[in-house]
């Protein structure tokens, strides 16, 4: 695999805000929906990224099935975000898939697990079909 692997730098970029999160929650103060304080929560991230001049390994893959803040909000370009509130222990299961094609068939698992519809499975994971298939050296 090579450096540029989005699975991985996006699990690695959730724990980050994750942890982070975890934090200030023990600290009494309230969970952000749409925190900077990591910088780790990738809410910028467009499907018109490259892959490294703007970071585009580096989403929001799987904060977004956590955190409570649809930055579609915040313009078109960005992933619109239906999701939140999905168990750690899933979200653990999905950062083992190894490869997208696994990836998407594990979430697609989330539907019947009650944990998001069928609709805002298909509206989360346009984005990253659309940048797999505008990117020909992506190692997934
Ligand atoms: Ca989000």
């Amino acid at each position: 695999m090579g450096c540029n692997n989005i699975l991985r730098e996006s699990w690695a970029e959730y724990v980050g805000w994750e942890l982070t999160e975890a934090y200030y929650a023990k600290q009494n103060r309230a969970r952000p929906s749409y925190s900077t304080i990591s910088g780790c929560n990738n809410q910028l991230w467009k499907k018109t990224d490259k892959r490294e001049k703007d970071n585009g390994t580096y989403s929001p893959l799987f904060t977004d099935l956590s955190d409570n803040y649809n930055q579609r909000d915040d313009g078109v370009e960005y992933p619109n975000d239906m999701i939140s509130d999905v168990p750690y222990s899933f979200i653990h299961e999905l950062s083992r898939a190894g490869n997208w094609d696994n990836f998407k068939e594990e979430l697609q698992r989330g539907v019947g697990l009650g944990y998001f519809t069928q609709a805002q499975h298909d509206e989360f994971i346009a984005d990253y079909d659309y940048w797999r298939a505008h990117h020909t050296l992506h190692w997934w």
